[in-house]
């Protein structure tokens, strides 16, 4: 048979890189980097393989499960669609919509159809128990932008192609390949800063790949980046470097809520001289155009909402929001944000708090950390049944170990995914879509987050196998279903009107209304990623940029209270890392990308281990105020002394779960001992700068 080429997007992190794919009849023999794309001109990482292993994976699932006592059988759609609605829809109509909960995992903002089709789904439940992703991820970037633009759909992005000093705080782009960052071959763009004479510094308490390639590494102390930022704004206003334009509201405040925050005071709380901070900050506001970005370091953890209200305070009072070579804005074909402020949905804090705890809603979700508690406790608003849709929040929900208790308890969960994984072995339904290879694609909420404005659409490569469905049906037939069954005719209508149409007809109305007034049909002309230019200047208009919401000075008051702690006799703090052969935790039963050396491993600084009696490759347990892990141990003087890290995503092969290989590679969970009562201001967790005791643990874990 003859191999065919076939070229489309990986959809499987931000990056989207054009790939080629080697096609024979019904197999993909393999993958590779396009080096014909115009964005990631041949780059890919690893985790390509994984487009031709899932597709190919006989554990991945292509017909429903119901559960029968302790295991599952295989149902028809109609039945199982059918069950999923009306158990769902019972639990509704009897104690209202609040008992169904919903969850959205990462993928959902991967591909355009699930994206809209879990709208809609949420929509329909009307349930204020709505979880997803961004609580544990970029809901603080989304709160800052919120309060200081007015919509919390107006990321700004680093224009890393053109800046000339990048300040980057708790990310790892160079492993990670960037996020709210979506810039393929991250490595030769930051080279390609260096090379013209620009600078890196990066600011993580591990010595990352990216802090490796920077001119400069600053392990900071986990948590403490808020310090370290107010006392780089305190530097500007001290030395009348802050550029006070006529579209920045509250600068004055500002500069007085910065007062306290000299270099000196900061100095010991973030274990970086006052000398480097001072220097710091007159580079950054010298540096022709310099951008400060900041991703999972410092947004998941206790202060994430404030460092990223004054990351954007940095940039603007530098002059560099909004301007080449600072933090843009992107122009996407199909323009989210102003659909979102047309539509009145540019966010909201506050509107309703949780039942139990009382956090705030933030775009009216609510975070992830209390939906295990909504389970537990008893009461009107009790969450009984739950749906989630391409997540696994057991390993990647803070105290995982509670919510995969709670899971168990519930009267009903409906899991829209194709794996038995840790979180949909509790199903009593689960309904696999196809995967990406049998649907279309278009990055339409990544497209917004590009360091150049880029748009593609990729027909699938092919038809949905037999019985296949992909997740647009599934959702809306659900959404339309439980909305029968609960006796909500209007939302029924919505859902059913949506189901009539295809998603590419939605899309085709969304590129149409966008700024280049382009179609599904030219896009797909096209055939490869069209570039669009870069990233323009002047996109905030005449938007004014409020410096000092209320929400983020009463913070303030809060970070200055950290500068008075110390760390407690023998307390290490434990922060996360990504590796390149991961992609949170649904890529491990690849065998290609878990072979080799266990790599869920703790690092530890030579002197904390030698401390504690600790050896590389012996075994640390490691103990916080949720529970209890036994991890081997791996003795770095990359790591900054008094921190230790575990990567996440790990923990698989607990029983009933159908992961051969990834069952064979477990790991364990860092989210065993991260904590669900560590929220931020925006509702976030703290996933990053956890209190943990670790202590040699006897039996060996090799
Ligand atoms: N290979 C791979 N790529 C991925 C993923 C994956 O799992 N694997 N996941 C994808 C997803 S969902 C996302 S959201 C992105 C995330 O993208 P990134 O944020 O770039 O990824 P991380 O590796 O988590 O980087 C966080 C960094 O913050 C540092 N850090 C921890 N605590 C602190 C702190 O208190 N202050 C500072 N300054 N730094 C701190 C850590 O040491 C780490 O290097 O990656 C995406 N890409
Ligand atoms: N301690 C700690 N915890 C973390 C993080 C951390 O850095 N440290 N990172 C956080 C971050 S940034 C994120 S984004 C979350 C990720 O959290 P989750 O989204 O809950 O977890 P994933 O592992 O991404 O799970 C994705 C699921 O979607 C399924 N899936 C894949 N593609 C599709 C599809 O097309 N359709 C459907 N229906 N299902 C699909 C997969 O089988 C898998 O079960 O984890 C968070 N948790
Ligand atoms: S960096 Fe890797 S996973 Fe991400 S889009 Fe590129 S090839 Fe896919
Ligand atoms: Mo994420």
């Amino acid at each position: 048979m003859t191999v065919a080429e076939h070229r489309r997007t990986c959809p499987l992190c931000e990056a989207m890189c054009g790939v080629v794919l080697d096609v024979e009849g019904e197999t993909v023999r393999g993958v590779r980097g396009d080096p014909d794309d115009v964005f990631s001109r041949g780059y890919v990482c690893p985790k390509a393989v994984a487009l031709v292993d899932v597709h190919h994976d006989p554990d991945r699932l292509r017909r429903p499960l119901r559960r029968r006592g302790g295991d599952f059988e295989e149902v028809g759609w109609e039945e199982a669609l059918g069950e999923a609605s009306a158990r769902l829809g019972a639990i509704q109509r009897a104690h209202g919509d609040d008992a169904v909960g919903l969850y959205l995992g990462n993928p959902t903002t991967h591909g355009y159809s699930i994206a809209l089709a879990s709208l809609e789904l949420a929509k329909a439940l009307a349930t204020r128990n709505l979880f997803s992703t961004a609580s544990v991820d970029h809901l603080p970037h989304m709160f800052a932008a919120y309060h200081a633009f007015g919509n919390k759909a107006l990321l700004p992005v680093p224009d890393v192609d053109r800046t000339d000093f990048m300040l980057v705080l708790g990310s790892n782009p160079l492993v990670s390949n960037g996020s709210l960052m979506s810039a393929p071959g991250v490595r030769r763009r930051l080279e390609a800063l260096r090379a013209r004479g620009g600078r890196l510094v990066v600011v993580d308490p591990r010595r990352t790949r990216t802090a490796e390639l920077a001119d400069e590494h600053l392990a900071i102390r986990p948590g403490t980046d808020a310090l370290l930022l107010l006392a780089l704004l305190r530097t500007l206003f001290e030395g009348g470097l802050a550029v006070a334009s006529g579209r920045l509201e509250g600068v004055e405040e500002l500069r007085r809520a910065v007062q306290p925050f000299a270099p000196e005071r900061v100095e010991a709380a973030t274990g970086i001289a006052a000398g480097t901070i001072r220097r710091l900050a007159r580079d950054f506001a010298a540096s022709p155009s310099a951008v400060c970005y900041g991703r999972l370091g410092v947004c998941t953890q206790r202060f994430g909402g404030l460092c990223c209200w004054l990351m954007i305070a940095l940039n603007a009072l530098t002059g560099n929001l909004d301007r080449v070579g600072g933090a843009m804005f992107t122009t996407p074909a199909a323009d989210l944000a102003r659909l979102a402020r047309l539509l009145g949905e540019a966010g909201s804090f506050g509107r309703f708090s949780s039942r139990v705890r009382g956090a705030p809603e933030f775009g009216g979700e609510l975070p992830l950390a209390v939906l295990a508690e909504e389970i537990e406790a008893p009461g009107h608003g009790q969450v009984r049944g739950l749906v989630t849709v391409a997540g696994n929040p057991v390993l990647s929900a803070p105290n995982g170990k509670r919510l995969d208790a709670a899971l168990g308890r519930l009267e009903c969960l409906v899991a829209v995914d194709f794996y038995v994984n840790e979180t949909t072995r509790h199903a009593d339904l689960i309904l696999p879509p196809v995967f990406a290879l049998e649907r279309d694609h278009y990055d339409l909420l990544l497209n917004a987050l590009t360091v150049r404005n880029v748009a593609r659409y990729c027909p699938p490569l092919f038809e949905p196998s037999e019985g296949g469905r992909e997740d647009w049906r599934i959702l809306l037939d659900l959404a339309v279903g439980v909305a029968r069954r609960k006796r909500a005719p209007v939302a029924a209508a919505r859902a059913a009107a949506l189901r009539a149409t295809t998603p590419r007809r939605v899309l085709d109305l969304l590129l149409r209304l966008g700024p280049y007034r382009t179609t599904v049909r030219r896009l797909e002309r096209e055939g490869r990623t069209l570039d669009l230019g870069p990233l323009r200047p002047g996109r905030l208009g005449r938007r004014r940029v409020r410096l000092a919401p209320e929400p983020m000075l009463a913070g303030v008051a809060q970070v200055e209270a950290a500068l008075e702690e110390a760390p407690r006799d023998g307390e290490l703090l434990l922060i996360g890392r990504r590796q390149l052969r991961d992609h949170n935790s649904w890529l491990h039963n690849v065998p290609r990308l878990v072979r080799g050396r266990d790599r869920c491993t703790l690092v530890v600084h030579p002197a904390d281990a030698g401390r504690r009696g600790l050896e590389d490759g012996g075994a640390a347990r490691v103990r916080s105020r949720t529970g209890t892990l036994v991890a081997p141990v791996e003795v770095s003087d990359a790591i900054r002394e008094g921190v230790v890290s575990l990567p996440h995503g790990w923990g698989h092969g607990r029983p009933g779960t159908r992961l051969g290989v990834a069952g064979a590679h477990a790991g364990v969970c860092v989210n065993d001992v991260t904590d669900d009562t560590l929220l931020d201001v925006s509702g976030t967790s703290a996933l990053n700068g956890v209190a943990v005791t670790v202590e040699a643990h006897a039996n060996d874990t090799r």
